[in-house]
């Protein structure tokens, strides 16, 4: 029921080490996961090429249908999943939920693990089961570094190691791995360490995309203990990022370093299992300028820190029925300030407190039961209660001059207010399967999910339009400000699938279908405001935002399939894998919904041939046209990339692979990658689209000891 996220270029590549060998031995295969728990999520079986930068954990889904990227910084990239993304997709790292301390998410969840620590990666969609996560209304994603690995037998020693290196030649991008570990059959240690760098990268006319560099250094330890039906795991890891341009934002991150440890225990008892974790994170997080590519002088300092727990109990009732009850506790904390510039009269003399001591908890409990019927229909009832409690302190602006005049007049007014909120949220879900015969089967499922809104959501204040415009996850390039009387977000999902499938090993072949419905009450979106130029550049608009509830729906269907084509021993395993999606998202009062991905689809002819594995992938995205108007989202033309992947497996311990990505060198823009802010800094004008990257030869090997 899970998959092993390797995007190709990826299979050159460490972290992955233990997966293969150790999957028995795998803690998380022990658990008893919900059997139901790919319902409806549309996964794809097959990842496929990666079509950017190298470091970004967020594009190991890219070969899942509905599922797209909307582009941050080179290892930032921001999830979505069928037009649901970012805050909307409950992520949990090893256990860890994580929320991003930055009012432009530049520290999203997965940029927290390198792809080369990477050991699973799950993406459920729409309807999830309740023990799955909550405070999410889009789907849920499940990262796992690898788990401890121990010797067989008593009294021996295992070892093992991995080395990797990709080099991609657009930006002179390089990313590095080293793992490796030593275990007994009761004792296990093992670190990873990842490197990942790029220059700004290309697009396809040959152009540099400004402030698009990157560094990131990810690294963890790792102690596993087992026995007597007992398994205990400890992580410690650190992230650095010195420094990670964001062509579409105003600003930039100089540096971003976390810490965190977790602690995951499994065990079986008489009457059942027991999963309990245990998580504390701290980060601290600097935005300013860095690079010559774009100049500038405003400090920003965010400091954010997640602590929490979950406990879950899996009771068998009867041979048909397991029954799950859990609990779950996070706790959030977030300054965000702006320290004052000397000499700038805009700028000071006080410090801008954005966020002051923020705090958002969650208290959750749920409770889901699974029942196997007969042999074909099985079905998974669930419940999730979560109260959110949110607070936060006193504001100030830089001054109360002229120039800071709107920023002081909303912080007397935000001063004034009542801050403190409490949600209670409660989330239901309904699935359902039948296996028709060997060769299909179908899916049903309904759910009531809630997400309450994020700090900045709430309690972002100022009116000053620089200040508006530093709140902005979405890339755009408006400003944003919060609204103390947001309510949660409340989604009703139906959604099904129907999976055809058949044949065995290299024959096997699938066709699955997906479509849903999601109506959304409160669903958080702007009012307009006003209008400014970004910049102050005449022919560049941007809007001037607040957050408020409107009603939304958004439908579409999913489709992936993988097809034989042909099979010889001249010829090894030809088949032609691919995945289409489509999605649209509006607001019931009339208008889209902002990055709602037109149709997009993308053909993978695969060859797999003795030690060979060959892949050429055509993605194809239509044009989009249905922008978000209130947000003055761009049109963005179609486009189609090809790529070309090779692996070569040399011995049990040597792979190769190479590749070029976006072959022909087409120059194009991602539908949700928002536009191109350092770009206008840079030449003035009017605000274009991001511009995607251009071609890039990749090479990559892996040496496993
Ligand atoms: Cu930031």
């Amino acid at each position: 029921m899970k998959f092993s996220a390797y995007p190709f270029y990826l299979l050159a590549a460490a972290g992955l080490s233990f997966t293969n060998s150790a999957r028995a031995q795998n803690e998380n295969d022990l658990h008893q996961e919900p059997r139901l728990k790919v319902l409806v999520s549309a996964m794809a079986e097959r990842p496929l090429v990666n079509q950017s930068g190298i470091g970004d954990t967020s594009q190991l889904l890219n070969g899942v249908a509905g599922y797209s990227v909307a582009q941050g910084g080179g290892v930032s990239g921001l999830p979505m999943v069928n037009g649901l993304g970012d805050d909307r997709l409950k992520i949990r790292i090893d256990g860890m939920e994580l929320s991003a301390a930055c009012a432009n998410h530049m520290n999203a969840p997965l940029s927290y693990i390198d792809p080369l620590q990477v050991s699973h990666i799950d993406v459920l969609a729409g309807v999830t089961p309740v023990s799955a996560g909550g405070d999410s209304i889009g789907g849920s994603i499940t990262v796992r570094s690898a788990a401890p690995v121990y010797a067989e037998a008593a009294g021996s020693l295992r070892s093992s190691g991995k080395l990797s290196f990709t080099g991609r030649s657009n930006g002179n991008g390089l990313s590095s791995g080293i793992s490796a570990g030593i275990a007994s059959d009761t004792v296990s240690l093992g670190y990873t360490a990842a490197y990942a760098r790029s220059h700004s990268y290309t697009d396809g006319n040959g152009q540099r995309v400004l402030a698009s560099l990157y560094e990131s250094i990810n690294q963890a330890v790792l102690l596993g203990w087992r026995g007597n039906g007992q398994q205990l795991s400890v992580r410690l890891g650190t992230q650095h990022i010195p420094y990670q341009g964001f062509p579409n934002q105003y600003m930039d991150m100089t540096d971003n370093t976390a810490r965190f440890g977790n602690v995951n225990y499994h065990a079986r008892f008489g009457w059942g299992e027991l999963d309990a974790s245990g998580y504390w994170e701290r980060t601290s997080h600097d935005m300013g300028f860095f690079t010559p590519e774009r100049n500038g002088m405003m400090p920003m300092v965010t400091q954010g820190r997640n602590t929490g727990y979950s406990l879950k109990a899996s009771l068998p009732q009867g041979d048909a029925a397991v029954l799950r009850l859990g609990q779950e506790y996070h706790v959030f904390r977030l300054n965000d300030y702006w320290p004052a510039v000397a000499g700038s009269m805009m700028m000071g003399p006080q410090t801008y407190l954005n966020i002051n001591h923020g705090q958002r908890d969650r208290l959750a409990l749920f409770g889901e039961a699974e029942t196997r019927h007969d042999s074909q229909w099985t079905s998974l009832l669930g419940a999730r209660w979560e109260s959110v409690r949110m607070n936060t302190g006193a504001v100030q602006p830089y001054a109360s001059n002229m120039m800071n005049a709107a920023d002081a007049a909303a912080a007397q007014i935000f001063n004034a207010s009542e801050h403190r909120q409490r949600d209670n949220n409660y989330d239901l879900t309904a699935l359902s399967r039948y296996e028709a015969d060997a060769a299909s089967s179908f899916e049903l499922a309904a759910a009531r999910k809630t997400r309450s809104p994020n700090l900045y959501e709430r309690y972002s204040w100022g009116r000053g339009r620089m200040a508006m415009t530093m709140t902005n996850w979405f890339g755009d390039g408006n400003g944003y400000v919060g609204n103390l009387a947001l309510r949660p977000e409340v989604a009703y999902t139906l959604g099904a699938t129907a999976h055809w499938h058949g044949g065995s090993g290299s024959s096997s072949w699938f066709v699955k279908f997906n479509p849903y419905y999601n109506r959304v009450q409160d669903y958080i979106d702007v009012d307009v405001l006003g209008q400014f130029n970004p910049y102050s550049q005449p022919a560049a608009k941007g809007a001037l935002l607040q957050f408020a509830n409107h009603n939304a729906r958004l439908y579409g269907a999913n489709l992936s399939w993988q097809l034989p084509l042909a099979q010889s021993a001249a010829l090894g395993t030809v088949s032609l894998n691919g995945t289409a999606a489509y999605t649209r998202g509006q607001r019931a009062d009339g208008g889209a919904l902002y990055h709602m991905m037109p149709l997009n689809s993308v053909l993978t002819l695969e060859q797999r041939h003795g030690a060979w594995s060959n892949q050429l992938e055509l993605k194809l995205v239509r044009h989009k046209t249905q922008p978000d108007l209130r947000r003055l989202e761009p049109v963005t033309a179609g486009y189609g990339l090809l790529a070309l992947h090779s692996r070569y497996q040399l011995g049990k311990q040597l792979q190769l692979s190479a590749g070029i990505s976006n072959l022909l060198d087409k120059a194009y823009a991602d539908p949700l990658a928002g536009v191109y802010l350092s770009g206008l800094r840079a030449a003035g004008g009017s605000l274009r689209t991001l511009p995607g990257t251009g071609r890039s030869v990749d090479a990559g090997l892996t040496y496993s000891f």
